[in-house]
């Protein structure tokens, strides 16, 4: 069989299991590492210049391979057209999207180097599964460089329709790079037309229901939605709940509903909305003041993005006027925290909840609504509020879901999951339930890997 060779801007390493700072990627294909396997990508560290000897490390039978970057190539291709273009683009915030030539000019050299870099490590029966909007011209890059093997690509955020996609200088060159990959995978099938669209409006390919037809190949388009280990998040969940300090969080709340957020401080979760919709069900429900306890966990992250460093002080901003204007001498409505809390402590939360309230502007999935569904106890769930705007939401249809725009929504769906029947709260979560466990991390991997190996 043929090796895989993953390639992320991040790469975990092999201690990262279940650690603190474990994101949705690492923890996704944690399960699927098959020894064997390589991961190629950068070390998260900077350096002077960008290196082009990556530094091997093992782990249960994974081979690790890491570069550095320099500090220029850092912020054009990672502060810049990563996180500055791409990300705000692909979340249809183009108010946010600030681009410059140089940027993408570094965007592609970095893709460049990464291809140099792998190309030393790989064989010619490898089979390369690319991941996310860092990476999109590595699939042209290598195959630039000389690798005939399959690529795949996948897309963990969202896509946009042409007309949004066109603001974008580059984006001609961007849908060329789409189309140098075997396979192109995304988390629904809205994401998948879009591209499909852009590809028709950009790359001057014919395009014959979701394949792409270039220069003598096919790019196939396929949507394959991520999900966690289930059975994994459950016992973790379950068990976490009588720890100390989960008993410690419950008597905390004396008897109050727990209301829980949980994901990196990022301008695409709608935390503000969020923060607004709260204090709409405080004024709008004054019966639940006293009752309901919401707590923020908001991992800072991109701190050396200027959008990220005025999002975090809108939050605290806001965060001290709720409490301003609703806390008692013996009740907090909200405590908001911006430090990444263990994957236990989250899983166990998650378990002691009321509502689970997950209402990103637009996500490309959102696990984070997932492991919520996954933590809870069937004989007595709490309640999923979801935006409309996660993929997750093509799933679960039987949360709550709103418009995460409209603060009255989100205040209207946290009084209806605050007041919801025992047997309406169990009869939702058993649907979610089997979609969370049917449409796991490992089904995600299979689908993606016996496309590319069609
Ligand atoms: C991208 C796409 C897509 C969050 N806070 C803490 C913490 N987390 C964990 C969650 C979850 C993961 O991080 C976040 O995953 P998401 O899916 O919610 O979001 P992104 O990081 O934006 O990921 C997204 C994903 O890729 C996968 O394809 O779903 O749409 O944007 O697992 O639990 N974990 C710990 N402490 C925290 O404070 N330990």
């Amino acid at each position: 069989m043929a090796r895989l060779v993953i390639v992320s801007n991040r790469v975990p390493g092999p201690r990262a299991k279940g650690a603190a700072s474990a994101g949705g990627l690492a923890v996704a294909l944690q399960s699927f590492l098959a020894p064997g396997t390589l991961w190629f990508g950068w070390s998260g560290k900077v350096a002077a210049e960008t290196s082009t000897e990556p530094v091997l490390v093992e782990g249960d039978g994974v081979t690790y391979a890491t570069i550095d970057l320099g500090a220029e190539d850092y912020d054009r291709f990672y502060v810049g057209f990563a996180n500055s273009s791409l990300w705000p683009l692909l979340h249809f915030r183009l108010g946010l999207m600030r681009y410059t030539r140089a940027d993408f000019a570094g965007y592609l050299a970095v893709n460049d180097a990464f291809a140099k870099a792998l190309m030393a490590l790989l064989r010619d029966d490898d089979t390369i599964w690319v991941h996310d909007y860092h990476l999109i011209p590595l699939g042209a890059a290598l195959r630039a460089a000389g690798f005939r093997g399959r690529i795949g690509f996948f897309l963990h955020i969202p896509f946009v329709p042409p007309s949004v996609l066109e603001a974008l200088p580059p984006a001609r060159e961007l849908l060329h790079a789409m189309c140098a990959y075997d396979v192109v995978g995304f988390q629904t099938r809205t994401h998948l037309a879009d591209f499909v669209d852009c590809a028709y409006r950009f790359s001057g390919f014919a395009v014959e229901g979701d394949e792409v037809v270039t220069d003598g190949r096919r790019v196939r388009a396929i949507a394959d939605p991520i999900g966690i280990d289930a059975v994994s998040f459950a016992r973790i969940a379950t068990r976490a709940a009588s720890t100390a300090y989960i008993q410690r969080v419950r008597e905390s709340l004396v008897g109050r509903a727990l209301v829980i957020s949980a994901e990196r401080l990022d301008y695409s979760k709608g935390l503000p909305h969020r923060f607004e919709g709260f204090a709409c069900l405080l004024a709008r429900f004054p019966q639940h003041q006293r009752r309901v306890s919401m707590l923020q966990i908001a991992a800072r992250s991109r701190e050396d993005v200027v959008e990220y460093q005025e999002l975090r002080r809108e939050l605290d901003r806001l965060a001290g006027d709720i409490n301003g204007r609703f806390s008692g001498f013996d009740w907090v409505p909200l405590r908001y925290m911006t430090q990444t809390v263990p994957r236990t402590k989250l899983a166990g939360l998650f378990r002691i909840a009321r509502i689970g309230l997950v209402t990103p502007l637009r996500d490309g999935m959102n696990l984070v609504a997932k492991e919520f569904v996954a933590a809870q106890d069937p004989a007595d769930p709490g309640v999923l509020i979801l935006s409309r705007f996660a993929g997750a939401a093509e799933e679960l249809t039987d949360a709550l879901l709103v418009n995460p725009y409209d603060p009255d929504d989100i205040a209207d769906a946290m009084h209806a999951a605050l007041e919801m029947p025992l047997e309406e709260r169990q009869a939702r979560h058993a649907v979610l339930r089997r979609a969370v466990f049917e449409v796991t991390s490992a089904r995600y991997c299979d689908v993606f890997t016996e496309a590319l190996a069609a």
